[in-house]
């Protein structure tokens, strides 16, 4: 699905976000850049030990923020490595932190002056967020990037089974019916 937002694409994909050729792609990572499994394990492993070089120089990253590597040998230019919070029932903050995760990759990608940036469905995975109600702060904070000044021309999610690309696709519909909130 494509939806276009002030002349910029916002599009939902089914696929291996290793396989894509956005300028940057997004990992789910955990605070201490410490790689695991899921997509940072995918991202390591297609990527090299370039990134993880990188990693352990940064640190590490807030829950609720994001960092920016190189790419090793991926198609993509960067590595944005964002933060997303463990769900823990939705009232310690998650969907702020959430959002912030969004926020701070998208932001980075801008200062770099990036034309195209590819998210997996971030913190659904390992740290359980619910998928519907990750979908809907992964997108609005996605739709108000993209109504601002930025380079982005094209946010792509891609979203690893169609059971997830499904979800995202309903919670989008919903939202540009509501006029994008
Ligand atoms: N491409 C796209 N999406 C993927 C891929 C892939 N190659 N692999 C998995 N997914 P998760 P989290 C989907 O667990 O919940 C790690 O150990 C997956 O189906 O990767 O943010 C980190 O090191 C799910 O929909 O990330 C952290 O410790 C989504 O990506 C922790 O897990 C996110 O699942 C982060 O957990």
């Amino acid at each position: 699905m494509r939806y276009e937002i002030n002349g910029r694409i916002l599009e939902l994909i089914e696929g291996d976000i290793t396989a894509q050729t956005a300028d940057a792609i997004v990992n789910a990572a955990n605070s201490g850049l410490r790689g695991g499994a899921g997509v940072d394990g995918a991202i390591h492993r297609a990527g090299g030990p370039e990134i993880m070089r990188e990693c352990r120089q940064l640190g590490g990253c807030q829950t609720g923020s994001a960092c920016i590597t190189t790419a090793g040998r991926l198609r993509a230019g960067y590595v944005i490595h964002a933060v997303g919070p463990v769900w823990r029932g939705g009232d310690q903050g998650e969907a702020e932190l959430l959002a912030g995760a969004y926020r701070r990759s998208l932001e980075l990608a801008a200062e770099k002056g990036l034309e195209s940036i590819a998210f997996p469905s971030i913190s659904t995975g390992a740290y359980r967020y619910p998928l519907a109600e990750a979908a809907a702060v992964a997108l609005a904070a996605v739709m108000e990037h993209l109504s601002g000044e930025t380079s982005l021309g094209r946010v792509s999610f891609v979203l690893f089974n169609g059971e997830i690309h499904e979800v995202y696709r309903g919670v989008l519909e919903q939202q540009i019916r509501n006029g994008g909130n």
